[in-house]
């Protein structure tokens, strides 16, 4: 057991969750960052054992008293807007929350003259490799392709900047996309679970997505957050990958999902006319809105992550088809709960 202090920004998130849980079985004292109206996340955490406070990575003086009152040891910056496609929506702010912000903590860090004794961790995105071919590693060159990118590579690159400059302790993890049952209900995979349940549940008629064809890298969100860990354990700082090695389309998770509740789909069709089938009673259960497609999507994502196997130990424990039973099953329960409190109500 450890007596070592955490400060995790983005604690109401997927992976801060799951961090929050895992520093705290490992006898961390945990603060994190909320924003004032973060009412629906913040029940996630309910019941752990840390302390909350308000405030927001576009306000420097807030992170700068945060930092100096707290005094962790590390800092796990996970606060985003992490949206891609609503980062071509609102660049700006975005810009001011995924670069901006961080500068604002690394910046902090250096005027409060914490360089000796924080450790930080920025959550980098695979999103930084966009159109670089596939397999990415800490190698590959950046091509980002989205607002989201950009910002994140931006931010990047500050990060080593102050490594580099200033002795900071900061380590950028390059993760590949990672999901779990308390992933945002905007992103493909939870949504795709979300209805699978929902359609078995007769709640929902139809799921309609934008690119089948885009290739990810999915592991689990578990998973991922040690590897953040295990980043700020090491001697040196430095950058690394964590990711399956799997690619899977869009059109995969689809199919495995609804097989997961015994349906077997069958594709008819091309580009936004192309629909999915349930084979056994013909019944159209996706299709495809053209509104739902980005600008530009980065369209072959598949990691390697070999150097954070040598280094850090560490390898993932989920893949593909655990991680989408996973949600399903998670989803299809939250269902089930629905309906029992529904009748015990009614
Ligand atoms: P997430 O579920 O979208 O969580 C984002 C967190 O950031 C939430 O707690 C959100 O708070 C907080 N936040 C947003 N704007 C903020 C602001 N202005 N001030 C303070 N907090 C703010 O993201 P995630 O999936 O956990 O990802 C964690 C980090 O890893 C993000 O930086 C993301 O960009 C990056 N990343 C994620 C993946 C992935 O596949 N999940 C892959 C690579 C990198 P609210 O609850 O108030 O909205
Ligand atoms: O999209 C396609 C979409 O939004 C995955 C974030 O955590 O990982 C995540 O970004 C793919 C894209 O994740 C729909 O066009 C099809 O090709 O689930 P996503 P993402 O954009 O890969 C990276 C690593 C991060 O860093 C980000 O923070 O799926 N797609 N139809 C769709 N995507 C969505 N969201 N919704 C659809 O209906």
């Amino acid at each position: 057991m450890t007596s070592k202090i955490a400060f995790i920004t983005g604690i109401t998130g997927q992976d801060g969750a799951f961090l929050a849980s895992f520093l705290l079985d490992k006898g961390y004292e945990v603060h994190g960052l909320v924003r004032w109206d973060c009412v629906d996340t913040c029940t996630r955490l309910e019941g752990l054992d840390i302390q909350l406070y308000f405030g927001d990575m576009i306000d420097a003086n807030n992170l700068n008293f945060l930092i100096k009152t707290i005094n962790p040891d590390e800092i796990y910056n996970l606060a985003a807007l992490s949206h891609v496609k609503v980062s071509f929506e609102t660049p700006s702010s975005m810009f001011d929350i995924n670069t901006k912000g961080v500068l604002n903590i690394l910046d902090s860090v250096r005027v409060l003259g914490l360089e000796r004794s924080v450790r930080i961790y920025q959550a980098s995105s695979s999103e930084m490799f966009g159109v670089s071919p596939a397999p990415q590693n800490e190698e590959t060159p950046f091509a980002p392709c989205s607002p989201y990118g950009v910002a994140k590579l931006a931010a990047y690159w500050l990060a080593r900047t102050y490594r580099d400059s200033y002795c900071l302790y900061v380590s950028n993890g390059i993760l590949f996309n990672h999901e779990s049952s308390l992933r945002g209900e905007d992103f493909v995979t939870r949504k795709i679970t979300q209805a699978v349940a929902a359609i078995e549940a007769g709640q929902q008629d139809m799921l309609t997505l934008g690119n089948l064809d885009s290739v990810r890298d999915w592991g689990h969100a578990r998973d991922y957050v040690v590897g953040m860990w295990l980043m700020l354990q090491q001697d040196e700082p430095d950058d690394y990958v964590l990711a399956t090695g799997q690619a899977h389309t869009v059109r995969e998770f689809v199919e495995r999902a609804f097989a997961h509740i015994g349906i077997e789909i069958l594709w008819k069709g091309v580009g936004v006319n192309e629909v999915g089938v349930n084979v056994k009673t013909g019944k159209i259960l996706i299709n495809i809105d053209s509104k739902l497609f980005r600008p530009k999507d980065v369209n072959y994502l598949l990691g390697d992550a070999s150097k954070a196997k040598e280094k850090l130990g560490w390898q993932p424990e989920i893949y593909f088809d655990e991680l989408i039973s996973d949600m399903v099953n998670a989803d299809r329960r939250s269902f089930l709960d629905g309906w029992e409190s529904w009748q015990k109500a009614g």
